[in-house]
């Protein structure tokens, strides 16, 4: 039998170890690693199939360049870095030139799995003068970061959720049934129905698998949470449930807070969200009498209406009830490495967006290329990201990556942005190489887990880092072979010292440093791990910054340079991953950044109190609420491309109650059209009398176009951002409402049900032949 290999799920940012068989390049045998401390062996419904994320017949074995009709030629990487170094340093030269800022754009840096390109990437963006970044993150989270850099002083001050120990969890618009997002999801949810001391309040317009078993389901009316919470908090205010001991203690601004929240017109709002009173004062009732409660939330309110206003509201219901910083409640977290940012204030000269944790929201991206502006950008650098279908508004997302000056994925498949761009450099795989995730959200314990490769890089393919170093070299930036291989020696003779010694050559261009280190301390790290390299500064970073809970954690009374050495050294050897920091539950005041927590943000106190549920009222020609993007069974945003990994749900299928089908006279498994301002798609329709009245659902992590095994290509299932509007996001951070999305239904024509029947059958036989294209 072939032996266990240690590695991580790449389908969701929980990342839970695993262990896996093999055979040749493919992945046979998956379980659980009951030895990473944090997963401790859970796996959900999702990974079994996990071969077929690296190991499909759109995956890149040769870098790709875009010919005048639009098809691709396969060229050599010597062919595809020189033309590129030339035209990246070109475009350079000129924007120096015109006394512009940078006019390069990085999409991306990592997705659910891999972070270890991005700060290679990032190197690529500083050294192209440029700061316009945008990711996965700045269509989901930046509202939620902007919110703690008031709160608590900085954006990168992150909260975790104690559902381990809490008494009461309160869900608001997500779905860890199905979708994770914190450890053990499944666990923790039948740990808490099991237990009659523990409780669960869900806040979802849909009875999901998680408010199914919750006490309390407040089955809103989709886009009215800030109503709603407004009307909770009120409430809370109002019997005098607030925790004045930790109001004193940690926080200012609370009067101003309480102000607001008593012009609430609580009755009103309540209608508004369309719940029962009774049921909200049942919820009142477990807040006020939970020991301790933690607050988990994602996207139904991150990608809701009143997106950046939502976030405040769910930490204050935190905050004023002093469920903070103890067991089982709601508190920030360290970091080994921080995720993300901090911005202050800067903003798009084209949008006027904030930069929110270094950011600019994705859904300025196509703007940001397409303005009629002097600084627009004009080079587009996607990395592990599929703009084409994850970004809103896809056929203006196409337009923009068409109309860049040079476009560029580097990505293992041949994605929709791929076949768009200029240039395709095909990566090695997430089982190919040293790999892991900055998604370490843990507290009071937090871990790191550093993955070896499971396989060799598939010929043709490079590791991100590498390719960036020998872009690097084709720029001529990096110091000569003679400085380097000194500086290799300093790394294996005298590593904590390193940068003492490259400081000179960092200061004249500090945009080199990740391959700097890369080409130097890379070379002396075991077994190829040169990547990680760039994991060393963050090492003595947190020895310094938390010295005591680093020592704690290592079980150590090493300080100084040798306590970051010593915590590099094992992240190195922990092939199961490891805790790095333990604090004390008391050490959270360590992390937070003001002094005390800011309750009172003036800006989103006025959106709250401009709330107005008359203007809020529904579009008639585009009367219900599509969720934009569910998380089902098997879907993983775009990681998954072989249309028979999935066990369940083969085309996407529109979700509807059965009066919502009947309105417009179709029956079960129709074809129907979904249709907004932007656009219109077609798609199978699925009775799911789990949604609320309304409410209509499209899954995420659809709309590839895949081989047909016939020479010609189909695309599976719904590309859902066809229908999405770019201007219909968040006035602070930019995000889309991707959750509450105005609709209207309507019966397919003749001619697009023969043509989506016809689709799907070619996808169906590829899922029959067990085909892994
Ligand atoms: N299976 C699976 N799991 C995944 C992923 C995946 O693709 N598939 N992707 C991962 C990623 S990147 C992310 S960000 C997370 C997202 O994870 P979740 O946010 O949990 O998933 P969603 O299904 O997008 O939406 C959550 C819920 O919001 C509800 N909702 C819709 N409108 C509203 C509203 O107005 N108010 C409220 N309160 N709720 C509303 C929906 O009914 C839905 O149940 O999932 C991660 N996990
Ligand atoms: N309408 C709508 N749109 C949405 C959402 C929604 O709910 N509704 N959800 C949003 C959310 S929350 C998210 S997180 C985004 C996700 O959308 P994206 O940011 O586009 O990320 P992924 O879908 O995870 O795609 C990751 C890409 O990385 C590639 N990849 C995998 N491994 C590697 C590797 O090792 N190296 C390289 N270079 N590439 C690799 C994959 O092939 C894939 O093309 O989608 C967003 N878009
Ligand atoms: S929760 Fe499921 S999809 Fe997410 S990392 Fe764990 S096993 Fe993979
Ligand atoms: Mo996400």
């Amino acid at each position: 039998m072939s032996e266990w290999h240690k590695t991580a799920c790449n389908l969701c940012y929980v990342n839970c170890a695993l262990e896996v068989q093999t055979d040749g390049r493919a992945i046979t045998r998956v379980r659980g690693d009951k030895q990473n401390p944090r997963t401790a062996g859970y796996l959900c419904q999702k990974p079994q199939r996990l071969t077929w994320y690296g190991n499909h017949d759109d995956r890149l074995t040769t870098p790709l360049r875009r010919r005048a009709d639009g098809t691709h030629e396969p060229i050599s990487w010597e062919t595809a870095l020189t033309e590129l170094a030339a035209r990246l340093r070109a475009v350079r030269d000129a924007d120096l030139a015109a006394g512009r800022p940078g006019s390069f754009a990085y999409v991306g840096g990592g997705g659910q799995g891999n972070h270890s390109g991005g700060g290679y990437g990032h190197a690529l963006l500083r050294w192209m003068n440029s700061t316009r970044f945008f990711g996965a993150l700045s269509q989901e989270k930046t509202g939620d970061f902007w919110v703690n850099g008031k709160l608590y002083g900085g954006q990168t001050c992150h909260t975790s959720e104690g559902v381990e120990e809490c008494d009461l969890l309160v869900v608001i618009g997500c779905n860890p049934w199905l979708a994770n997002g914190f450890n053990r999801a499944r666990n923790v949810v039948n740990t808490i129905k099991n237990d009659p001391d523990r409780k669960m309040i869900v806040l979802d317009p849909r009875r999901t698998e998680t408010a199914a078993v919750a006490d309390v389901h407040l089955a809103l009316r989709p886009g009215t949470d800030a109503y709603l919470l407004g009307a909770v908090l009120a409430l809370i205010v109002e019997r005098r449930g607030v925790d004045e001991q930790f109001l004193d203690a940690h926080t200012e601004g609370f009067e101003q807070v309480a102000a607001a929240l008593r012009k609430v017109p609580v009755d009103a709002w309540i209608a508004h969200a369309e719940v029962d009173r009774a049921d909200v004062e049942r919820a009142v009732e477990e807040i006020l009498a939970a020991r301790a409660m933690t607050v988990r939330v994602e996207l139904g309110i991150q990608q809701g209406r009143n997106s950046t206003l939502n976030s405040y509201l769910e930490k204050l219901l935190y905050l004023v009830t002093g469920h903070f910083g103890r067991p089982g409640t709601n508190a920030l977290h360290s970091w080994l490495v921080p995720l993300w940012g901090e911005s202050r204030g800067q903003r798009s000269e084209i949008t006027g967006f904030e930069y929110i944790g270094g950011l600019l929201p994705l859904n300025t991206l196509a703007e940001e290329i397409l303005a009629d502006h002097p600084h627009r950008a004009r080079v587009l650098w996607v990395e592990s990201s599929n703009p084409a279908n994850t970004a809103a508004d896809t056929a203006l997302t196409e337009r923009a990556i068409s109309e860049c000056e040079l476009s560029v994925v580097i990505d293992i498949a041949y994605t929709e942005t791929a076949a768009l761009a200029d240039y395709v450099l095909p990566a090695a795989s997430q089982f190919e190489k040293w790999e892991w995730t900055f998604f370490d959200f843990e507290w009071p314990t937090n871990y790191f887990h550093l993955r070896r490769p499971v396989f060799d890089p598939l010929p043709g393919t490079l590791v991100e880092a590498e390719i960036y170093a020998r872009l690097f070299d084709e720029l001529g930036v990096l110091p000569d072979q003679e400085t380097l291989d000194r500086l290799t020696e300093v790394a294996r003779d005298d590593r904590a010292n390193l940068l003492k010694h490259a400081g000179p050559l960092l200061q004249d261009d500090p945009a080199i440093a990740p391959t700097l280190l890369y080409r130097t301390l890379g070379r002396t790290l075991p077994d190829g791990a040169a990547s990680a390299a760039i994991l060393w500064p963050g090492c003595h970073t947190a020895a310094r910054k938390m010295t005591v809970p680093v020592q704690r954690a290592l079980g150590t009374d090493l300080t100084g340079a040798a306590l970051g050495e010593a915590l590099f050294d094992r992240l190195l050897s922990s092939p199961s991953g490891f805790a790095f920091s333990e604090h004390t539950y008391d050490e959270v005041w360590t992390l937070v950044r003001n002094e005390r927590i800011q309750l009172a943000v003036p800006e989103l106190l006025d959106w709250l109190g401009n709330l107005d549920p008359e203007r809020d009222g529904v579009e008639p020609d585009y009367p219900l609420s599509l969720v934009n993007g569910q998380r089902r069974s098997h879907n993983a945003n775009q990681i998954m491309r072989a249309p028979g990994w999935r066990k369940t749900d083969p085309d996407g299928a529109l979700r509807v109650r059965t009066e919502d089908l009947a309105a417009i006279g179709a029956a079960d498994g129709e074809w129907v059209a979904v249709v907004t301002r932007t656009g219109r798609i077609v798609v199978r329709s699925e009775i799911d009398d789990s949604l609320r009245r309304g409410q209509v659902a499209l899954p995420h992590g659809f709309g590839m176009s895949v081989p047909d095994g016939r020479g010609g290509r189909v695309t599976h299932g719904p590309r859902i951002n066809l229908i999405t509007d770019a201007a219909d996001r968040d006035p602070i951070a930019g995000t889309p409402h991707h959750k509450d999305v105005p609709v209207r239904l309507e019966r397919a024509t003749a001619v697009e049900g023969v043509s989506a029947e016809r689709d799907r059958d070619r996808v169906r036989q590829l899922i029959d032949h067990g085909s892994r294209t």
